[in-house]
């Protein structure tokens, strides 16, 4: 093990897997069925959207832009909490039927940090339940087991942009920021690992390829596989290394991230 690299913290939505589009937005939709509104974020809204990070902060921002007479409602927080509540279960019952995949490397990744007996981990705004789901239904019952920290939800104040996910993560690591490397897919999520010191890998989706990557080591399409290589799409710190080209990530190449 060297130890530049001590450990890995992943985020979930976006990174894990393609969660957004035909995950959480038709979860949240089916939702707002449930309980007979007649709300309906079709994608290009979601898009929008997605820049409040958090289910029921999103719905707060939605119903204040868009439907600002439902906010009178008395106990609104509770109400939201829910309507979020029926929102995680539909996504969860999504998942647990097989219906989002993980995306390109990611697997392939988990394990070989495992073999390497790198730390692994998980930060993310998203609830406990969507993150345990996803990894069960993916990687195998056991595989939340695999995650030396799970750090996920309500358990910080802040969520992404703010850093704190990641500051809780790696207080339960007991590593220093220097010593980690932090995989996103979001300006958002950039925005925190940066504000907590992490060398970060950036692999984009449909989403967030457009957004602002700036201090990102490496903007990458996905994290490759050697039968389906990434491709390069930021990163002067990819040139540096001779990572111009396309392959994909390991420790070898998260190492030459730490020069
Ligand atoms: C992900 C999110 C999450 C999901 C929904 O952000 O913002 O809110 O969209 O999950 P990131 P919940 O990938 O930056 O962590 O509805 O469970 O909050
Ligand atoms: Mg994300």
């Amino acid at each position: 093990m060297d130890s530049k690299v001590r450990a890995v913290l992943f985020d979930v939505d976006g990174t894990l897997a393609d969660t957004e589009r035909d995950g959480h937005r038709p979860a949240f939709n089916a939702a707002f069925q449930e309980l007979g509104l007649d709300w309906e974020w079709d994608v290009d809204l979601y898009g929008k959207l997605l820049e409040i990070t958090g289910g029921k902060e999103r719905i707060l921002h939605f119903m204040e832009h868009h439907v600002p007479e439902e906010l009178n409602r008395s106990e609104l927080g509770e109400w939201i909490a829910r309507l979020h509540k029926i929102k995680t279960r539909h996504y969860v019952g999504m998942l647990e039927s097989g219906g989002i995949p993980l995306r390109p490397g990611v697997a392939r990744l988990i394990r070989h940090l495992r073999d390497r007996n790198i730390k692994i981990a998980i930060a993310t705004t998203t609830t406990p339940e969507n993150v345990t789901a996803l990894l069960k239904s993916t990687l195998g019952e056991d595989s939340p087991g695999w995650f030396d920290v799970i750090g996920a939800g309500d358990i910080v104040p802040g969520k992404k942009p703010a850093p704190d996910i990641y500051h809780w993560v790696l207080d339960q690591l007991k590593l220093p920021a220097e010593q980690c490397i932090a995989v996103e897919d979001s300006e958002n999520g950039l925005r925190a690992s940066l504000a907590a010191g992490l060398d970060t890998v950036v692999t984009v989706n449909g989403y967030t390829r457009f957004q602002d990557f700036t201090g990102a080591k490496l903007v990458l399409s996905d994290l490759g596989e050697p039968t389906k290589p990434f491709s390069v799409l930021e990163g002067e710190a990819g040139v540096a290394n001779g990572i111009n080209g396309s392959g994909w990530v390991d420790v070898d190449l998260m190492l030459k991230l730490k020069g």
